[in-house]
């Protein structure tokens, strides 16, 4: 007997995910592929939009013009994936105004690093080494992610990821090569981000209620202690090098496993960062809010322009 048409999209589908090829727009998709998909693409999105308050912070004060000129081009291109990200998401038939709203109205969220504050210059090239290194741990096995155009966006992030981070570390050796007061200026800076850093990953995998689904769909490559670990073990290296201290007493190479053992990130806090409750969250949304509102003007003359555009065509 033939199977009914349900059955035959599904398997088809199933067959594209087990050959690890791509599922594009016009493909069927289960509705909790698709929905998955806008959660994680719309979060990953709105981070980008965010995550470019906690740099943006330090432009008008950078200390030199070369400085300067970086920053301004590292935000610029966060802005550029946030763009790369919401248009992958509109592929999945949902709108850019949609999405905006959902994250306006805190009813979907983005990553909770950006809830914390940039207190000194050393900052920006933590964030380089740090946030922009777990990003890269997180994203490049994204680049095989089983959705199309959410894996090309991703391939042409990571090549920017990989120069944001390198900035960040060279900011950061320029640092440590200066005065004792630049050097205890960066090791306080990592401080504050080496833990959030590792939060960035998600929760540990037994309690992250995605991961399975995601995993078996081939959105997700690998788990989030997966990643977390890849991410330890390539930054220790890197902290010998430059020459700072890890706040975590209980790292230490593993020659059993071949890893790093790393203490237990702050799981309570994680969760108040993510219900809204870290230490800039509400300065996040407000500023975005007041962006979008001052931004409308903008937003009506490109309805207004593309409406009389389309009028003179038609006649
Ligand atoms: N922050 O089941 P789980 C950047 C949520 S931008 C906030 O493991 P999943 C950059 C999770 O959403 C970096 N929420 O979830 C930009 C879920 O809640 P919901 C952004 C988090 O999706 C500018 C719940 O916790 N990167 O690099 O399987 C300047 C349970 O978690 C977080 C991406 O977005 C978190 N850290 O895995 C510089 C990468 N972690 O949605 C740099 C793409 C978890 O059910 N995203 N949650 O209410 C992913 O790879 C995955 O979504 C995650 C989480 C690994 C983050």
């Amino acid at each position: 007997m033939e199977p009914e048409p349900q059955e035959r999209l599904q398997a088809a589908f199933d067959a594209t995910i087990a050959r690890h090829d791509r599922i594009e727009p016009r493909d069927w998709m289960p509705e909790a592929y698709r929905r998955t998909l806008v959660r994680q693409i719309a979060q990953h999105a709105h981070s980008e939009i965010i995550g470019m308050q906690p740099e943006g912070n330090w432009i008008s004060r950078a200390p030199s013009l070369r400085r300067k000129a970086i920053l301004l081009a590292k935000v610029q291109d966060e802005a550029g994936h946030g763009l790369y990200l919401y248009s992958a998401c509109e592929t999945l038939g949902v709108s850019r105004a949609e999405l905006t709203d959902l994250l306006l109205t805190g009813r979907q969220k983005y990553s909770s690093i950006f809830n914390y504050p940039t207190l000194s210059y050393a900052d920006v090239g933590t964030i380089g080494w740090l946030v922009d290194g777990a990003a890269i741990c997180n994203q490049v096995p994204l680049c095989r992610t089983s959705y199309g155009p959410y894996g090309r966006a991703m391939i042409r992030i990571c090549k920017e990821e990989s120069f944001h981070q390198r900035q960040g570390y060279e900011l950061l050796m320029t640092m440590m090569r200066g005065t004792d007061a630049q050097r205890a200026m960066v090791q306080e800076s990592v401080d504050r981000f080496w833990w959030p850093s590792l939060m960035m990953f998600g929760p540990p995998d037994e309690r992250s209620p995605n991961s399975g689904q995601s995993m078996a769909w081939g959105i997700k490559r690998n788990s989030n202690d997966e990643l977390r670990q890849r991410f330890v073990d390539m930054s220790v290296p890197q902290a010998e090098a430059l020459g700072v201290t890890l706040p975590d007493p209980e790292l230490r190479w593993n020659e059993e496993r071949g890893h790093y053992d790393f203490g237990e990130p702050d799981w309570e806090e994680f969760a108040a960062v993510i219900s809204g409750n870290g230490p800039c969250n509400a300065q996040r949304l407000a500023h975005r809010r007041a962006a979008h509102e001052d931004g409308a003007w903008v937003r009506e003359a490109a309805s207004a322009f593309a409406a009389r555009s389309t009028e003179e065509e038609v006649r």
